[in-house]
C-alpha cells in the first residue's frame, strides 16, 4: 500500500515537472530574469543569481541546524526534559556577527552593482531626452552631431535641432535605439514621480519633475523589447508602456530622418507644454495642471 502511494507520487512529481513548457524552463534558468540586452544587464543578473545562492546556501545551513537540533536533543522519555541551555555567550556573539557580516556582504555588492549602473560617462555616443508624462511617453532624438559638452546636466541639450514621437491614450510610442552605442537618457517629468524602464536592460531610473536624472545604457542585442513606467503614476499609470526597438546604426538614422520628413522636429527638446500632458479623452490632466497653479 505504501510503496504504491510512493510510486503514484513520484509519477505525478514527473509528469508536473515534465509539463514544465520550453519557455518556462527558460525562465527557470534565468532565475525569472529576461535575457540580458545591454553591457550593463549581466552585472544586475549577477548580483541577483549570487543573492540566490547566498541565500540557499543559508538556508541549507540553518535547516540542517534545526533538523540536528530536533532530532539530537528532543524529550527522550515523558519524565526526562532535555538540558536546558541559556546565556551560551559564544553562541549569543556568533548569531549577532554572522548575520551583519551577511548584510556587509550583500551592500558591498549591491554598491558595486549599481556603481555601474548609474555610471554617467562624460561623453556617450548619443543622448536622448525621454520625457515621462500622465499618461505616456515623449522620446526627443537630436539630429546633426552632438555638442559633448552639454548632455543635459544644466537643462542644456546635446544637439541644435530635435525630432521626437509622443505616445497618447490610444498608441503607446515607439523608441529606437542604435545598437552597441552608449546612450544617454535625460530623464524628464513635467507633473508626478515616474519610472523610467526597460526589463531586457536590466536597469531603470526614477522621472522627477524639478530635477533631470541621467541614465546610460549600452544596447548590445537587436530586437524589440517592451519598456514600462515603474512608479505607481496615478489612474492611468497601466497605459505607460512604451517599445523599444534596437537597431543597427544606419536604420537608426533612417529612423530620425522619417520623423524629420513628417515634421517631427524641434528646435530643442518637447519637455511639456499642453501636448506632451495631455491624453486623448484623459481630461484629468488639464484639471491637475489647473490645480497646480
Ligand atoms: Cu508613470
Amino acid at each position: 500500500m505504501r510503496r504504491t502511494l510512493k510510486v503514484a507520487l513520484l509519477g505525478v512529481t514527473m509528469m508536473a515537472l515534465a509539463a514544465c513548457s520550453e519557455a518556462d524552463q527558460h525562465q527557470i534558468r534565468n532565475l525569472a530574469m529576461p535575457d540580458r540586452a545591454s553591457e550593463q544587464g549581466p552585472y544586475t543578473y549577477e548580483l541577483w543569481k549570487w543573492a540566490w545562492v547566498a541565500a540557499l546556501v543559508t538556508g541549507v545551513i540553518v535547516w540542517g541546524l534545526i533538523v540536528y537540533a530536533v532530532v539530537k536533543f528532543r524529550r527522550r522519555s515523558p519524565d526526562e526534559v532535555p538540558r536546558q541551555t541559556r546565556y551560551n555567550l559564544p553562541l549569543e556573539v556568533f548569531y549577532t556577527i554572522a548575520p551583519v557580516l551577511m548584510c556587509v556582504v550583500f551592500f558591498f555588492h549591491t554598491v558595486r552593482v549599481q556603481d555601474v549602473m548609474t555610471e554617467v560617462e562624460p561623453d556617450p555616443d548619443v543622448t536622448v531626452e525621454v520625457m515621462g508624462q500622465q499618461w505616456s511617453w515623449t522620446f526627443n532624438y537630436g539630429l546633426g552631431e552632438q555638442n559633448v559638452d552639454a548632455t543635459g546636466y544644466d537643462g542644456d541639450y546635446a544637439y541644435d535641432e530635435y525630432v521626437y514621437t509622443i505616445g497618447d491614450g490610444n498608441e503607446i510610442p515607439v523608441l529606437v535605439l542604435p545598437v552597441n552605442q552608449r546612450i544617454q537618457f535625460n530623464l524628464h517629468s513635467p507633473d508626478v514621480i515616474h519610472n523610467f524602464g526597460v526589463p531586457s536592460f536590466l536597469t531603470r531610473m526614477d522621472v522627477i519633475p524639478g530635477r533631470i536624472n541621467h541614465l546610460q545604457v549600452t544596447p548590445t542585442v537587436e530586437g524589440t523589447y517592451p519598456g514600462k513606467c515603474y512608479e505607481l503614476c496615478g489612474v492611468y499609470h497601466s497605459r505607460m508602456l512604451f517599445e523599444v526597438e534596437v537597431v543597427s546604426q544606419e536604420e537608426y538614422e533612417a529612423y530620425l530622418a522619417d520623423l524629420a520628413e513628417t515634421g517631427q522636429t524641434l528646435a530643442e527638446p518637447l519637455l511639456g507644454g499642453s501636448e506632451a500632458t495631455t491624453q486623448t479623452g484623459l481630461g484629468e490632466s488639464q484639471s491637475q495642471e489647473g490645480s497646480q497653479e
